[in-house]
């Protein structure tokens, strides 16, 4: 906090040890209506994904039901989540995107 901060200053202590925040995946489900050209658009736009990635990403959930697209501390986690279930709304997709704690 920072008056342990402050503490640390006036008593020449070495700085607290700050803890890493709490990390959240985000994941996409599978379903068997979303083309999979927009879900690869959905990688690249919201993701940051290049187009090689994208498809990678895509596919796995495509074979395997589900998928992580990113790792990101709770409020970037749910505003990238909200952002995929608008843009899969505005084009009638059943898309489905959740958020989880981190392993
Ligand atoms: N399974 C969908 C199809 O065959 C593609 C898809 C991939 C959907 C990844 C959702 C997530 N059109």
């Amino acid at each position: 906090t920072q008056l342990d901060n402050q503490r640390e200053i006036v008593l020449d202590r070495e700085p607290a040890k700050v803890a890493p925040p709490p990390m959240y995946q985000v994941v996409l489900l599978n379903d068997d209506y979303t083309p999979m050209e927009f879900v690869v658009v959905v990688l690249q736009r919201i993701f940051g994904k290049n187009e090689d990635e994208a498809a990678r990403i895509m596919l796995k959930v495509h074979h395997e039901g589900r998928g992580v697209c990113g790792v990101y501390t709770r409020d970037i986690a749910a505003t990238r989540v909200e952002m995929v279930r608008r843009m899969a709304q505005a084009r009638q997709h059943p898309l489905q995107c959740i958020m989880e704690p981190a392993p």
